[in-house]
């Protein structure tokens, strides 16, 4: 339901420019018109007629992914820092527009970091809900087909491709994400560490599964012990979703 729209040239070009290097799609996969994003445009909330970013619901309920992700935890991080990101996003790219009208460059590098620090927050949290479903009910346990294929592939087994994410996302500097990515150029997997929104990430790799490992994901119901959180994640991880995106621009 959430890849059924596809974005079109335009809209994929000016979504890349969130990310700065084409992180949203596969380059070469445009030469035949069809879409290769990680995210369609309804899911994230693009609303043409306005040209803005709006934030749509979360794709279950907020208690949905108990015990392993709270309830409060869900709603604060949805419905305050995920709004913040698309608040961010609309306001940065308003600016810059109102900067090329009036010709004051001033602030062109502050707003244009703006737009990659909220557009990746924007983008990487659409991914991150999407990629969880309640366990035992979407979520959790292994990936199968081609996903599970490639894994196998690219890290050897399942357990070791858990264990490198986990490892990664667990030592992430500060704030950040660990992520599951395709390197669409010697067409591989990869496990990548993002700092902040927006940094570390490779040029070109589409992100396929996110784990949000800034403190504000996971603290009202593990403290500091980031580890249990993302032991936690694993159980919610909607591998259906991450195969079909995988489907899309892996293969
Ligand atoms: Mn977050």
């Amino acid at each position: 339901m959430h890849n059924t729209t596809p974005l079109d040239r335009r809209s994929a070009l000016g979504a890349m420019t969130l990310l700065g290097t084409g992180a949203l799609f596969a380059s070469d996969a445009m030469a035949d018109g069809q879409p290769e994003a990680s995210v369609s445009r309804i899911a994230l909330g693009w609303d043409a007629t306005t040209g803005a970013y709006t934030l749509p619901p979360l794709p279950y309920a907020y208690d949905a992914l108990e015990p392993f992700l709270d309830e409060r935890t869900m709603y604060i991080h949805h419905d305050k820092h995920h709004a913040g990101y698309v608040r961010g996003l609309n306001a940065a790219l308003a600016a810059l527009a109102d900067a090329r009208t009036t010709g004051d460059s001033s602030l062109i590098q502050h707003w244009t970091k703006k737009v990659s620090f909220h557009g990746s927050g924007h983008v990487n949290h659409t991914l991150f809900w999407l990629g969880m479903a309640p366990a035992g009910d979407g979520g959790g346990g292994e990936p199968t087909g081609p996903l599970a294929e490639a894994i196998i592939r690219d890290f050897g087994s399942f357990e070791a491709f858990s264990w490198q994410f986990q490892a990664a996302a667990k030592s992430v500097e500060g704030s950040g994400w660990g992520w599951l990515a395709f390197e669409p150029i010697a067409q591989q997997l990869i496990v990548l560490q993002g700092e902040n929104q927006q940094k570390l990430m490779m040029t070109g790799v589409v992100p396929l599964l996110g784990i949000d490992v800034w403190e504000h994901a996971y603290y009202l119901k593990y403290q500091n012990r980031r580890a249990d959180y993302v032991a936690a994640f694993m159980h919610v991880i909607n591998w259906g979703h991450v195969g079909q995106v995988f489907d899309r621009i892996g293969r």
